[in-house]
């Protein structure tokens, strides 16, 4: 893997092992784009303590971009980018109870000074929050950049061919 010499870390962080499957995702794009990171389980309601001495650490250890999923009472998010001025993005994760409306909300209407970038529900969000965090990355690393502009064509490319098959 290339890694580009300081290059910071992103945390990818969750408030339960239940929503691994979905946060899954986003590592998934980090291992395609050479994107170095770290998995964590922080629960904002279970280990309160350890949610807040690792937003506190997170710069001095390594991490350039926080990306938290959480769902239903989903506080990781905004509670972690109150004790941090990295970025975070938040992962909406589908909640059974309420289909991921509850994450959504509880993550995205933040109080103005404390942003989070909330993405979408569910495993499009985990993936966006990855492409999110690349193309913050890259702005300052051209590897990561030119990685993301090849998979954008990649991705323009497989629509056409999908629509190429249409007419077969
Ligand atoms: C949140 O509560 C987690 O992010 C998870 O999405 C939700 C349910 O957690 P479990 O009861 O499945 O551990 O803190």
């Amino acid at each position: 893997m290339f890694v580009e010499e300081n290059m910071p870390k992103v945390a990818v962080i969750m408030g339960s092992q239940s929503d691994w499957p979905t946060m899954q995702e986003t590592t998934n794009i980090f291992d395609d784009l050479n994107i170095d990171y770290e998995v964590h389980i922080v629960s904002a309601h279970r280990t309160p303590e350890r949610m807040i001495s690792f937003a506190q650490n997170a710069r001095e250890n390594g991490f350039g971009i926080i990306i938290a999923g959480a769902g239903g009472a989903a506080h990781l998010p905004g509670m972690v980018a109150a004790a941090t001025t990295l970025p975070v993005i938040g992962v909406p994760i589908q909640s059974k109870a309420l289909n991921g409306m509850d994450s959504l909300l509880s993550i995205v209407q933040m109080p103005s000074g404390v942003p989070v970038a909330t993405v979408a529900i569910g495993t499009a969000g985990a993936k966006n929050a990855a492409y999110l965090a690349a193309q913050i990355l890259g702005v300052t690393d051209s590897h990561i950049a030119q990685a993301i502009t090849d998979f954008r064509k990649q991705q323009a490319d497989a629509v056409i061919e999908s629509e190429a098959h249409l007419n077969d």
